[in-house]
């Protein structure tokens, strides 16, 4: 079947029954599919619904990734009674998915909004960061045990880099020896890297319920007033550290490029986009945050990036089997880019840290 059918299809098993237009393919992720499906309601007036396909060769286990977005979105819906909330449509059979054969379909209302990739204006940056922290500080009271990890070990630095490790000896798709200065480059940071792992393994750091997806075009902001509306993309939320939501929000919003742009003498910290995002993240977090948590803020910025850089990289010598890609060195060029990230920041550290301790003294 066709996609536009398919679509069709499962608009009518999540019981949509307008007249159906067609659909849109949104630009939105690099690991599900999204469409935007068109309807015309009976009065003539244009109704959408977002209608998702989820990659079940990242999330094994949708299900449980569907229960875990239900109990938080749930959370925080008990707490903000009457807040625009992402609703997730049922099934006759009440269920928020259909599965047919390996594809595991989702639908959702669709919000008319406006995102941002790479942002110069600061003060949208702040509502950002403010509205990733609210998150979190939305969830301090939920339990953690209550969430399965939707993907195991996802920022468990330590394992991303065996997992590396292993796509390097594999080398599936014969690239290897093409990248050995990238290789090299991260293992000789792995320690560096891992200082987040290491540090919630020594019990120094205290596990949240975090996003940890925290791109800032996760975050929907009215189109009109640029005010943030909604934190989406909860297929990640689980237990995790501060610093992952901190660090790769930073990775992704404060990057003068986007993050996989070939240009790489452009890539590095923006610093005032990044003292703006976190005076938003700390005006939330600034009364839980622990001592280590903030000493280890700047550096979670490194820890992320180089995180995703051995992903990328791991992806690429694999032969490109988890990420989306437009091009066939994509995942290279992420690579490089996140690379020269993690250099320009090692670099600005000692300045990231001071910004992160001016914040919090502002906020407190
Ligand atoms: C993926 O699909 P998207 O864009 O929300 C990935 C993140 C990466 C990001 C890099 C589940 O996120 O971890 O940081 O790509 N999500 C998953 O662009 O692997
Ligand atoms: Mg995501």
């Amino acid at each position: 079947m066709d996609l536009h059918n398919k679509l069709l299809e499962v608009s009518r098993l999540f019981r949509i029954d307008y007249e159906y237009l067609g659909y849109e393919t949104i630009q939105m992720g690099n690991v599900n599919r999204t469409y935007k499906v068109n309807f015309l309601l009976p009065d003539g007036t244009p109704k959408s619904f977002l209608v998702q396909n989820i990659n079940t060769y990242a999330f094994r286990n949708p299900i449980g990734l569907m229960d875990n977005i239900d109990k938080v979105t749930e959370h925080i819906r008990a707490k903000k009674p009457g807040q625009l909330a992402l609703h997730f449509h049922h099934t006759a059979d009440r269920k928020t998915y259909v599965v047919d054969g390996k594809n595991f379909w989702r639908m959702t209302n669709y919000v008319h909004s406006i995102t941002f990739n790479a942002v110069s204006d600061l003060q949208i940056v702040r509502n950002a960061g403010a509205a990733f922290g609210e998150f979190q500080m939305d969830l301090e009271d939920f339990d953690i045990s209550e969430l399965i990890e939707t993907i195991p070990g996802f920022h468990n630095t330590r394992q991303r880099y065996e997992n590396f490790r292993k796509a390097v000896r594999e080398d599936k798709a014969g690239r290897a020896t093409q990248v050995q200065e990238e290789i090299d480059f991260l293992m000789s940071v792995e320690d560096k890297a891992c200082t987040l792992t290491d540090l919630l393994a020594a019990g120094e750091l205290p596990l949240r319920v975090t996003h940890n997806d925290t791109k800032i075009n996760n975050v929907l902001f009215h189109p009109e007033t640029n005010d943030p509306m909604i934190v989406i993309d909860l297929d990640t939320v689980m237990p995790g550290l501060m610093g992952h939501d901190f660090g790769d929000a930073i990775r992704f919003a404060a990057n003068y490029v986007e993050e996989d742009c070939r240009d790489y003498e452009k890539v590095g910290v923006n610093l005032d986009v990044f003292r703006a995002f976190a005076e938003g993240f700390l005006s939330k977090t600034a009364k839980t945050v622990t001592p280590k948590e903030l000493e280890t803020l700047a550096l979670s910025c490194f820890v992320l990036t180089a995180e995703l850089a051995t992903r990328f990289l791991a992806d690429y010598l694999d032969g490109d089997l988890y990420f989306k890609i437009r091009t066939p060195d994509h995942n290279l060029v992420r690579t490089r880019c996140q690379i020269a990230l993690a250099k320009d920041m090692l670099k600005k550290l000692d300045l990231m840290e001071t910004i992160v301790r001016e914040c919090a003294a502002a906020a407190k």
